[in-house]
């Protein structure tokens, strides 16, 4: 594969995408920014004589992929594999009174039809502790006595073919009664009281009540999520296969995690971790959604062992929306101290964070991140911020693209615009005002979080050039003052990417190419790519002679995964580590030892310090007052996300993560009724973007390095999910300004922003 085709300086192409969401031709918008560190890297990559780095590699992972010759779980060959389907609960609460299997069982096809009965109780995954963990939901695999959550598998059907598991399924009656103690509230509501809050979580520093008793002014804001539904194209599937004579098992998953999910699998089952194989062979996609082992997935791997025959599973796309895990969902409201002359004093903030009715891996992440990432880039000394998750009877909510950083951002970037707005003055004044300095940096805010990097004074000022600013606000205001409902939204945040570890496996071959072995795994996310472009890079050869490993507990060292945009930072770091490592034996080896022998280095690499990336993205958007129609006229952004290895791939990670902003800004929402009843569950009810719902997109980037990874590199998987939907939403609230309105819940549909300027209108001549 070569990889020569065409070679981008270490930053972003400013680009376009057209409505179609192809490019526009090179030419006609392009305009490339140089992009100057303002300090040198504290760890410098050495300057290569190919300079791999940087380049716009094509993802070597894509001919596979896009001319059908990809190999997903669902496409694993497995001879002889039973089928599952699931009995799921059609109510979201009760007590199971009796299952009827019979008619079910003796179908043909039918080989066993189970309940919570013929389990052994088995516990769920391993929840991460970011916050304490108050109390914890039961888990069960299948329902034992009570229901809670619609769509929680009852009972399971395996059969030789999938249509008559599905047939069987339907044929097992569960009766279910009212239930009267249960604590968590149906439907997506409030708590009820302390047995529902889960998770805990609180940051203060300084004395917040003294603070905004003295502030010269004051703004609070309330923000409700939507809750969404990850959607990635690839459903949930599992296939697994188990050696009768051992006992061992091989299990092919669509996972973000597959290490851990091995990890999680022999504990809950009572193996060896070595009697567990893990494989995440092509994964179309998770953003969050697979980085958890769910109650469907336990029963098949047990059922795998049970019945010592292989079995295979893969969600539809309605079972996802009913039981995968949502993400967002949360209610948080926030008050900012303001003194004279605009410098912010003192913030609080209390959020109430939605969990579903049992615990994913990362259920706190969301919760976490959202609190500890609040104050942004922002120099606030005073803090005091509460967290509370929520039990309610509904599918998990866990961790979804940006996980929190999106949560914090917008809480941040309302405030900072609601600020501007009562004190009139421009927002990008008032935030340059009050940033972090970049000689302050690292910084440890008041939360305890350590800003690692950055210079967001700088990102301000450039946003301001590139995007022409001032003549956007200008044309605004004329065309506001022609009757035009026009906003102009703005969004500057910080985002973090992963903590501690990966680690990789590099063997150099006497033939001159290589092989990495990567602990990190993709979720289709083009990492075979980049990270080949690492390992050429330090071995000065070709990328295309460069082969990569990943997704295999047994293939590949141990790793964390595919998460909070970790892969390039840290992932790509211990990958760096390797090559070197064989370089320097090599060196040392001389060159007369080369040919004869393969040189071979594996590295755990430990970052001391998450990397932050930042970002300033702007929308601009007219709001049809007849019919609420909101569009974005022109969506602009600049991220500083350190040395980038391949500016195409930051620009589809960055554009794909604007598509799923916009899709929360705009269109997509979960939706329970007040019974726990899901009445969004397929995409005829769950509104996802499409092209045409894409704007036009210009993207810039500076580039300040990270000093605590070998690459320099930060986060840009999850840039666009943080900085779009508070951008946008500034920018609705900013277009409706002039009619009084203060407040909007997202998605921003035609309807919504109807029924809002119907009211503004209605209160304003009463
Ligand atoms: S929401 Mo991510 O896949 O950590």
């Amino acid at each position: 594969m070569s990889c020569s085709d065409s070679q981008f300086p270490a930053q972003f192409r400013l680009s376009r995408i057209d409505k179609r969401g192809f490019p526009v031709p090179k030419g006609l918008h392009l305009t490339v920014l140089p992009s100057v560190p303002d300090r040198p890297s504290c760890a410098p990559v050495p300057a290569p004589r190919r300079a791999v780095i940087g380049r716009s590699c094509k993802r070597r992972e894509d001919r596979a992929l896009v001319t059908g010759h990809g190999q997903f779980t669902a496409d694993v060959p497995l001879d002889g594999a039973l089928q599952v389907a699931f009995v799921r609960s059609d109510v979201a609460k009760g007590r199971i009174a009796g299952i009827a299997c019979d008619a079910a069982s003796s179908l043909p096809g039918v080989v066993a039809v189970l309940t919570a009965a013929d389990l052994p109780a088995l516990r769920g995954p391993s929840v991460n502790p970011v916050l304490e963990l108050s109390s914890m939901p039961q888990f069960q695999v299948l329902a034992r006595d009570r229901i809670s959550a619609v769509g929680q598998p009852v009972a399971a059907v395996l059969a030789t073919g999938i249509a008559a598991a599905a047939d069987a399924a339907a044929q097992v009656v569960v009766d279910i009664v009212d239930g009267d103690d249960d604590a968590a509230p149906a439907g997506d509501t409030g708590a009820t009281g302390d047995s529902s809050i889960a998770v805990r979580g609180g940051w203060r520093q300084g004395d917040a009540a003294a603070l905004f008793a003295e502030a010269d002014h004051v703004v609070c804001v309330t923000v409700q999520h939507p809750r969404l539904a990850a959607c990635s194209l690839e459903p949930r599937s599992v296939a697994v296969d188990v050696d009768r004579d051992s006992g061992a098992l091989t299990v092919w998953l669509s996972t973000q995690t597959p290490h851990r999910a091995r990890t999680d699998l022999a504990h809950i089952l009572g193996l060896d971790a070595h009697h567990v194989h893990v494989i995440a062979p092509d994964v179309g996609g998770a953003f969050g959604m697979k980085a958890s082992l769910y109650p469907e997935e336990i029963f098949v791997v047990w059922a795998a062992l049970h019945t010592g025959r292989p079995v295979r599973w893969n969600a539809t796309r309605s079972e996802d929306m009913l039981s995968a895990s949502h993400g967002r969902g949360g209610r948080l409201s926030g008050r900012l101290a303001i003194g004279r002359n605009g410098r912010f004093l003192a913030l609080s903030a209390d959020f109430e964070m939605p969990l579903g009715a049992w615990l994913t891996t990362s259920a706190a992440v969301p919760s976490w991140n959202a609190g500890r990432i609040l104050p942004g880039p922002y120099a606030v000394d005073c803090v005091d911020i509460a967290v509370r998750g929520i039990l309610c009877a509904t599918a998990p909510v866990g961790i979804y693209r940006g996980a929190g950083r999106p949560e914090a951002a917008m809480l941040m970037e309302r405030l900072v615009h609601e600020a501007a707005r009562v004190l009139d003055r421009d927002p990008l004044d008032l935030r340059a005002q009050n940033l972090v300095p970049p000689t302050g940096m690292p910084h440890r805010g008041a939360t305890g979080t350590v800003l690692d990097s950055g210079d967001y004074p700088r990102l301000v000022r450039r946003f301001r050039d590139y995007s022409d600013y001032d003549a956007l606000c200008c044309e605004r205001d004329r065309r506001r003052q022609n009757g035009s409902l026009v906003g102009i939204g703005t969004a500057l945040f910080v985002e973090p990417c992963g903590r501690g570890w990966e680690s990789a496996r590099v063997e150099w071959r006497p033939d001159g190419t290589a092989l990495l072995a990567t602990g990190s795994s993709s979720q289709g996310h083009g990492r075979e790519t980049a990270y080949a472009q690492i390992v050429a890079d330090a071995l000065d050869i070709e990328p295309d002679r460069v082969t990569v490993a990943e997704g295999d507990t047994e293939l590949c060292p141990n790793g964390i995964g595919a998460l909070a945009s970790r892969s390039t930072a840290i992932g790509g770091s211990a990958v760096l580590e390797a090559a070197r490592e064989v370089r320097a034996k090599r060196d040392r080896a001389g060159p007369e030892n080369a040919p004869e022998n393969s040189i071979v280095a594996e590295t755990v690499f430990q970052c001391e310090h998450e990397a932050w990336g930042s970002g300033l993205h702007l929308a601009m958007v007219s709001i049809d007052p007849d019919t609420g129609t909101l569009t974005v006229e022109r969506f602009l952004c600049v991220d500083d996300i350190g040395t980038v290895i391949n500016p195409m791939l930051a620009e589809g990670q960055l554009s794909g993560g604007l598509a799923q902003g916009l899709g929360e800004a705009l269109l997509e929402k979960v939706v329970y009724d007040a019974d726990g009843q899901l009445l969004t569950g397929s995409l005829m009810d769950y509104a996802m973007p499409r092209a045409a719902d894409m704007p036009d997109i210009g993207m810039a980037s500076q580039a300040t390095p990270a000093p605590f990874n070998l690459l320099g590199a930060k986060g840009i998987g999850e840039a666009g999910t943080i900085g779009a939907p508070a951008a946008i939403l500034n920018a609705a609230l900013d277009a409706l300004s002039p009619l009084g309105v203060r407040e909007l819940d997202m998605p921003l549909t035609g309807a919504a922003l109807w029924t809002a300027i119907q009211s503004a209108r209605q209160g304003g001549s009463a």
